[in-house]
């Protein structure tokens, strides 16, 4: 069976995260919202209108054999049950999914960085409040949040689930730390030598080799208007 992923077309967004579980895991899928996936824009507002049992609030979503599934951390949850992309018993499958909204709740603060007040107004309309929210990102938020990723590897080991082999979660983490380091390169580059287990994890996902081959191919879009973006005068 083919998957049918729908996100926007032009930027990774949260769309990325589903994406590297599926190019990971060698799985089928076709990008319904891309138009160089064989899908359009339009095809996605249009889809995201039409009746259906279980709707999606907002994109991602995945279309398998006829279900919607909607919010990130569920669609992994799904894709890590179907695929063994997740350990087996209850603890592990819980502490992954654990770790993915953990993971969400750092993304959402990174796009609340450059719209803190709202999604809808230009960030030069908050680029005040934008800055004063930069700070506290900068200087507290991101290093609790990698600094308890960082822990959690030194307890888990070479992966944040322990064992042999990755999850769907440090492929997250692993596009959360590209990212950052998009976003906030000083910030990060001053991070990153208090995090050797967070980089050393970004380096061992990276050189996966579906991994690696779908960096290196046109379905991995840049960075630029998402969630994750530069402004040199948010950075530190
Ligand atoms: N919690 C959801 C957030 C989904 C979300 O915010 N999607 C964005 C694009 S990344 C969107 O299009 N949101 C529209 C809206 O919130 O109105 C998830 O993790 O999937």
């Amino acid at each position: 069976m083919t998957y049918d992923l729908w996100y926007w077309d032009g930027i990774p967004g949260r769309g990325e995260f589903v994406r590297l579980a599926l190019e990971a895991a060698g799985i089928d899928y076709r990008e319904r919202g891309r138009a160089s996936g064989g899908g359009s824009a339009d095809a996605l507002v249009e889809d995201m209108q039409s009746p259906r049992k279980h709707p999606p609030f907002a994109p991602p979503y995945l279309v398998a054999d006829g279900e919607t599934i909607g919010q990130t951390a569920n669609i992994l949850f799904f894709l890590g049950e179907k695929h063994q992309l997740a350990p087996k018993d209850l603890a592990g499958r819980l502490w992954v999914n654990q770790l993915q909204l953990t993971l969400a709740d750092l993304v959402a603060e990174a796009h609340d960085v450059h719209h803190p007040i709202a999604a809808s107004l230009y960030y030069e309309d908050q680029q005040e409040e934008a800055k004063r929210r930069a700070k506290s990102f900068r200087e507290e938020r991101i290093p609790k949040f990698l600094g308890y990723f960082e822990n959690v590897l030194k307890e888990q080991g070479r992966w944040l689930a322990g064992g042999e082999t990755w999850s769907y979660a440090d492929l997250s983490l692993f596009h959360v730390v590209d990212g950052l380091a998009y976003a906030f390169p000083v910030t990060m580059s001053k991070q990153s030598r208090r995090l050797s287990k967070v980089m050393a994890l970004h380096a061992r996902v990276g050189a996966l080799p579906n991994v690696s081959a779908y960096l290196q191919s046109d379905r991995r879009l840049a960075f630029g208007e998402g969630i994750f973006r530069h402004y040199p005068e948010l950075d530190g």
